[in-house]
């Protein structure tokens, strides 16, 4: 009910979230015939709600090999997030991962729901993994030695100056965009890009996720997790966790705003980075991800909720993100018009009111002197009134009740698995 809510506030939403539909229900009909791929991918479908769908469209021998290369490391992570594992278990599972990935006995059961299952079934991952080429392989074990190593290395250790959270960020997120970057290289359609731009777009997606999750990972059961770097948060509180007392508010949502602007840093990177691509599917694998991270952000800077709950984008400008990011004018559309919602947000009274705007000024200018933006006045905001409101109402109602429909049967599938 509350999607049916969101879509009449947001009509222009129907369309794009009707055919994400669509997309997702072509894609879970084309698990491949054998087992252990056919587990791969509704593994993926299930362990990543954002990345499922982007993988999917890459051609089939760059996408299997993506679909490992996150399954691999969507492992790694889960033995790392565990928190119920001792260190003393932990530390040497990280730093070996690499090799049991060659190993199709090996298997360790840890996390919960989906990521369970995807531990317990490790096997049918080895499998896959052993089926990919010599030079995706390759990639994928050197990557997750490295992630390994720097996640056992911060298992020890807490996340104090600004440099260690961009260290922490290298290992968990940066890595996988070199090995992105070499994937791509591989498949044959892409220039090898420079470690650094690879590097940034792992970074804006991490430190995104981060700030977002400040609650869920303070509230980690049996141990919190911290992430938030001391360098910024002790200019605001003693202990991370007084931020989200509401006592704290003025100081949560200063001491969120200096990481939001932190995060920010990366985006001219970013867009260099994306503008270099050349393969269409390739393009939009990277573009999605982060036009829903500058989303996510401007959603997040002064946001109060951060410290209360879960602060997303609404699933049908998600879909409106996967529906209109083809080619470059898009995401240079998309970032102008996010730090514009995020522009009128700073408060002059906000200790880093000046540097966050020269941060939203540099995007802004980065996307204009692109030379594309007067083409189309916006990426989010586009209110057609080419139709009567009339013919607007009777189209709507026909397809509210499709949509109602395709979520009940959804629903239903479900409960059936
Ligand atoms: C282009 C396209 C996608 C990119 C990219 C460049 C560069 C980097 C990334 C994706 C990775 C960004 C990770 C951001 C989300 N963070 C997490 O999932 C955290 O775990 C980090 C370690 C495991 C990384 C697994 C991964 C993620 C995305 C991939 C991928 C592998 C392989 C291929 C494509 C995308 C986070 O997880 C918990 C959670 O948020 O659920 C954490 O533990 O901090
Ligand atoms: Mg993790």
């Amino acid at each position: 009910m509350g999607s049916l809510g969101a879509v009449l506030r947001h009509p222009d939403d129907l369309y794009p979230l009707l055919k994400l539909k669509m997309a997702s229900r072509q894609a879970e009909k084309q698990i491949p015939p054998e087992p252990h791929w056919a587990f791969c991918y509704s593994m993926l479908h299930k362990v990543s709600r954002s990345f499922a769908l982007v993988i999917q469209q890459l051609g089939t021998d760059l996408r299997n090999a993506v679909c490992i290369f996150y399954l691999v490391l969507r492992a790694l992570d889960t033995v790392e997030d565990d928190t119920s594992i001792p260190t003393d278990v932990k530390v040497p599972i990280l730093i070996a991962f690499h090799r049991h990935v060659y190993d199709r006995e090996w298997h360790f059961s840890c996390g919960t729901k989906e990521y369970k299952v995807l531990m317990d079934q490790f096997h049918h991952v080895s499998t896959a993994f052993l089926e990919l080429g010599k030079g995706y392989q390759d990639a994928i074990e050197d990557i997750t030695k490295r992630m390994g190593a720097g996640m056992a290395k911060f298992i020890c250790k807490e996340v104090e100056s600004i440099y260690d959270y961009d260290e922490y960020c290298y290992y968990v997120a940066g890595l996988v965009g070199l090995g992105l970057s070499k994937l791509f290289y591989a498949s044959g359609t892409e220039d090898l890009a420079p470690d650094s731009l690879s590097n940034s777009m792992g970074l804006f997606l991490q430190k995104t996720n981060i700030i977002r999750d400040y609650l869920e990972d303070i509230n980690e059961i049996p141990k919190c997790r911290m992430f938030w770097p001391r360098e910024i948060w002790s200019k605001y509180v003693n202990k991370l966790e007084d931020l989200k007392y509401v006592e704290n508010s003025d100081k949560a949502v200063q001491c969120l705003n200096d990481m939001v602007t932190n995060a920010l840093m990366h985006v001219e990177d970013c867009l260099k980075y994306m503008s270099a691509l050349r393969d269409h599917a390739i393009f939009r694998f990277c573009a999605i991800p982060q036009i829903m991270a500058i989303g996510t952000l401007a959603l997040c800077y002064n946001n109060i909720e951060v410290f209360r709950g879960v602060v997303k984008m609404r699933r049908g400008l998600t879909a409106k993100v996967i529906d209109r990011t083809n080619n470059m004018t898009d995401v240079y559309l998309a970032f102008y018009d996010f730090s514009n919602i995020l522009k009128p947000k700073i408060n002059k009274n906000d200790p880093n009111a000046t540097k966050t705007l020269s941060r939203v000024e540099a995007i802004q200018k980065a996307c204009m002197d692109s030379g594309v933006l007067n083409k189309r006045k916006s990426y989010i905001i586009q209110s057609e009134l080419r139709y009567s409101s009339t013919m607007i109402v009777i189209f709507f109602i026909i397809l509210a009740i499709i949509f109602s429909y395709l979520s009940s049967t959804r629903a239903k599938d479900h409960h059936h698995l």
